[in-house]
């Protein structure tokens, strides 16, 4: 089998750095084409440069970070220091990275690769809100039979909010960009929050990739390390979720996840439920099937998987 080829669409953020190291350390099932950045988590300024320190600790200054989007395709940007610190990656000690960023905007990057590559071998994995993807999308309709799949981290329907009492972050600050995305015709799998809060960093399991005594498992454990805070006051877990990381998980070891093929609509004029996907896990609907929504995870094998990984680099 050779290597499927991706581009990832991100915010960095903690867990999407996981999600960057653990692509970046599978290349046999992974062609990492370049990352993307948007503004979602912390403005576009930090996680541009957070995808960079990123490539740097994992000794690939040679991937290609565009930097795309600024702000949602019609809203105001939102953010999120409250989880992720203020620099969007707080955890270990942080440098500027001296790996350049790449020339081309985000947008216009995914544009290019999505006509360059042959149809139908490319898969798109935002990690953050989708308005790079809905740019794109709205910019070159050509490019949108081009893609092979969507796997994005958003949503949920079980555990409902956690921006809003309806709505997860990356669909709330750019509901427009989700609707967009989720109603182009694309073959879709989501990540929501019914599966990465099922994604628990355990004290045991950060212990286990802090041992690996490496450069970059001490980075991990060290941005997870403050990651957990806000969910294990919030929930009362045991860590904090590994959200973005289950996007590229999925893509390694299919198996570790379970879901069903549903209809998922994203609410974009409510007040009270913006960016909430009503998702129609029952059957309740006559709506066609838009999305593969993931429901379930194998926890341990999926810290498993991290953990082995990790350790290649
Ligand atoms: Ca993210």
């Amino acid at each position: 089998m050779s290597a499927r080829k991706i581009i990832i669409d991100t915010d960095p953020g903690q867990d999407d750095a996981v999600a960057i190291l653990l692509a970046l350390a599978s290349p046999q099932e992974i062609d990492l084409l370049g990352i993307t950045c948007v503004a979602g988590n912390v403005p576009l300024a930090l996680t541009q440069t957070n995808a960079r320190r990123v490539c740097e600790v994992a000794g690939r200054p040679d991937v290609a970070v565009h930097a795309g989007c600024d702000a949602p395709l019609q809203r105001p940007l939102i953010t999120a220091e409250h989880v992720h610190g203020k620099t969007g990656l707080d955890g270990p000690e942080l440098w500027d990275p001296t790996m350049p960023l790449a020339a081309a905007h985000g947008v216009a990057f995914i544009i290019d690769t999505l006509r360059l590559e042959a149809p139908g071998t490319v898969t798109l994995c935002p990690l953050g809100p989708l308005t790079n993807i809905a740019a794109a999308f709205q910019k070159a309709p050509d490019i949108v039979d081009r893609v092979q799949e969507i796997v994005l981290m958003g949503g949920a329907y079980f555990e409902v909010g956690n921006i809003t009492p309806a709505a997860e972050f990356n669909i709330y600050v750019d509901p427009e960009a989700a609707a967009a995305v989720l109603t182009s015709g694309v073959p879709i799998t989501m990540m929501p929050l019914d599966v990465t809060h099922k994604a628990l960093a355990t004290r045991a399991r950060v212990e286990k990739i802090r041992a690996l005594d490496t450069k970059v498992a001490r980075f991990t454990a060290e941005m997870l390390d403050f990651f957990e805070r806000f969910d294990v006051e919030k929930y009362g877990s045991e860590g904090g979720p590994l959200h973005d990381p289950c996007v590229i998980a999925y893509l390694i070891r299919p198996e570790l996840f379970s879901g069903r093929k549903i209809n998922v609509v994203v609410e974009t004029t409510s007040e009270l439920t913006l960016g909430m996907t009503v998702a129609d896990w029952w059957g309740v609907t006559d709506r066609p099937a838009n999305a593969q929504f993931m429901g379930d995870l194998d926890a341990d094998g999926f810290f498993d998987l991290i953990t082995t990984r990790l350790a290649r680099l």
